[in-house]
């Protein structure tokens, strides 16, 4: 029995179009994912404000409310809650270069009316997590803009969704590049500076995601670590990735065994969850996935993660502290290795 509650994206069931091919599998209802989600064992949905009111442009804010409500219906019904929302600011004409630091005014204010939509929308699905993946916030030709400005105009752009709302939390999920060039905000490091430099610290922390973390060049354990020593974790997309090329979203665990049973460690070790905060995935399936196996990849991340998660359960601390005192850490990398292959 896993002691962590999970969560997922409707994205993650997707069509199978990439930026060379088209759709390869049907679309599936939002319902019938929430029904999925729940048989698979989830606990929670993510959200982006577009895939719960998919038309909000042309919306007025109490429309948008209405809309949001009638899915925080269909939640209920599935017995589902809500984990997050995050503002979709990389897909809208508004968006081309960037949201909160675009070199437009108006885009900017664009960028602040979707934030505080997006806000509306998290607290009619009873929820508190505003997510930020500042996909286009960075350069595609460096001199375009300045970073000090830039990392300032986000400062400002949290600030105010932290007015907007006084319990509110904002998430930012770093990322070091793609679609963008250069990041303003790559890696853990720079989301616990940019918390630290707004108006309430505490209700700003980090969603890290493998993936990201391993395009950063880092390992994803130590950038959940760094984000737990101040209480920042606030949620995480779990993945893999083969190494430093485009942003895969693989199966959790399925290239990098030692560095998942890593995030599993450290998330165990420090008693994450335990302020209600879930295992969250980001994954994506194959091109090549078939409709009928349009979830074996969320099927097959969980039953990783928990797998993993007995294999931290056992990790046997009095050996650990022998071979430290020891400096025996070739028996110690044995070890693990031992109870990743054998059990
Ligand atoms: C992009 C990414 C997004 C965010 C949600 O790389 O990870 O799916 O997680 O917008
Ligand atoms: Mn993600």
């Amino acid at each position: 029995m896993s002691k962590f509650k999970f969560s997922v994206g409707p994205w993650n069931v997707h069509e199978g179009a990439d930026s060379y091919g088209p759709a390869t599998r049907k679309s599936i209802s939002l319902e019938e994912k929430f029904r999925r989600f729940k048989e698979i064992g989830f606990d929670a949905v993510q959200f982006h404000d577009d895939d719960v009111v998919p038309n909000m442009n042309e919306l007025s804010n109490e429309e948008i409310i209405a809309e949001a409500k009638k899915v925080k219906a269909l939640l209920d019904k599935y017995d589902l809650k809500a984990e997050f929302v995050a503002p979709r600011l990389w897909m809208d004409p508004h968006t081309i270069d960037g949201g909160y630091m675009s070199t437009s005014e108006e885009d900017r204010e664009f960028a602040m009316w979707r934030s505080y939509r997006s806000i509306d929308i998290a607290r009619a699905l009873d929820c508190d997590l505003i997510v930020l993946w500042l996909a286009r916030e960075g350069t595609l030709c460096a001199e375009s803009k300045s970073p000090v400005w830039a990392t300032q105009k986000l400062v400002e752009a949290i600030d105010k969704m932290l007015d907007y709302d006084k319990t509110i939390r904002v998430c930012i999920e770093p990322k070091p590049n793609e679609p963008i060039d250069r990041s303003i905000c790559g890696t853990m490091g720079h989301v616990m500076a940019v918390s630290a430099a707004t108006k309430d610290p505490k209700r700003v922390g980090g969603n890290l995601e493998s993936a990201h973390a391993m395009l950063a060049g880092l390992d994803p354990a130590h950038e959940i670590g760094f984000a737990m020593a101040f209480d920042k974790l606030f949620t995480v997309h779990l993945n893999d990735q083969n190494g430093i090329r485009y942003d895969q979203d693989k199966s959790f665990g399925v290239e990098n065994l030692r560095a998942a049973f890593n995030q599993v460690k450290v998330l165990l070790e420090n008693g994450y969850g335990s302020k209600g905060e879930y295992v969250g995935l980001d994954v994506k399936a194959m091109r090549t996935t078939s409709d009928a196996d349009s979830y074996k990849h969320l099927e097959n991340s969980l039953k990783i993660f928990k797998m993993l998660e007995e294999k931290a359960e056992k990790f046997d601390y009095k050996y650990r502290d022998e071979c430290i005192k020891n400096r025996d850490f070739e028996g110690l990398e044995m070890y693990v290795i031992e109870l990743l292959l054998r059990g």
